[in-house]
């Protein structure tokens, strides 16, 4: 049977954002499954001017394929950062769809048709790990335990439904992130997922998980680091705490 191609119902014009520091090794080839995985969507490129020409090889691949974009920005500015400007373009094009991707990966391009799929009865989708279905492949035990452990806590913190609230795979209806409004959102790395997905529940949109194997990077190193997992901790319990005295969470 031959691989199905694309999603089943179309989703309108879809925008994949991969946001990149330093991706000089993984770019090219991540660039080319998406576009053999889901061909009728465009590509952006977020680069933080990376010091390794990432930026530069990305201009290359854009220039060779109208549907490959890049967006420029001047220095390392976090991953929070980088989607948020990448949603502003997009949504400035009138993209129906915005997609979180990862340039390392990990986040397989071709699970990305099921990802969209969901998004027919859903206003956000979450690629998640730890439900049935969900799996982690090359990642050490201690990975492993921090990100199931992360998730268990902002579950129980925030009284979500989510089991992967720090999955960054992800697809965004336009209307779901012009409902949330970007302008309040300035937490970085793991808890800017969090701070999403937590504004797309107290919007009363309609979350759903949807299960992928998340494979862990090959080339080159991982940019998160302690004190990005300190503020996730920090701010899921700082909105835990205030959602117990009654007021509004997610805000800072
Ligand atoms: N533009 C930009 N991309 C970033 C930044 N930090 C991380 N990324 C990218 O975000 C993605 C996820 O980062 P990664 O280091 O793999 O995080 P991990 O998978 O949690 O270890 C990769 O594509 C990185 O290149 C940043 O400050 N700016
Ligand atoms: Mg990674």
């Amino acid at each position: 049977m031959p691989t199905p191609r694309g999603p089943r119902r179309d989703p309108g014009r879809v925008l994949v954002i991969i946001p990149t520091y330093n991706e000089r090794e993984n770019l090219e080839r991540i660039v080319a499954r998406v576009r053999a995985a889901a061909p009728a969507a465009d590509v952006l490129v977020v680069d933080d001017a990376s010091p390794d020409g990432t930026g530069e090889l990305a201009d290359r691949l854009a220039a060779g394929d109208s549907h490959v974009h890049v967006l420029h920005r001047s220095g390392k500015q976090g991953l929070g950062a980088a989607y948020i400007a990448g949603f502003r373009w997009g949504l400035e094009r009138d993209y129906d769809v915005l997609v979180e991707m990862d340039a390392d990966g990990s986040h397989q391009p071709e699970e990305l048709p099921a990802l969209l799929d969901a998004l027919a009865d859903a206003d956000l989708v979450i690629g998640a790990r730890w439900i049935p279905g969900g799996k982690v492949v090359n990642w050490p035990r201690h990975r492993e335990a921090l990100s199931r452990g992360a998730n268990v806590y902002a579950r129980l913190m925030l009284g979500t439904p989510l089991h992967d609230a720090t999955g960054g795979y992800r697809a965004f209806r336009a209307s779901t992130l012009r409902k949330i409004g970007l302008d309040g959102v300035d937490s970085r790395g793991y808890c800017f997922q969090i701070d999403l997905a937590l504004r797309a529940l107290q919007e009363g949109l309609r979350v759903r998980e949807v299960p992928i194997t998340f494979v862990e990077r090959e080339h080159g190193a991982s940019k998160m680091s302690g004190d990005i997992v300190a503020e996730a901790m920090w701010k899921v319990t700082r909105w835990g705490v205030r959602a117990r005295l009654g007021r509004r969470p997610g805000r800072s």
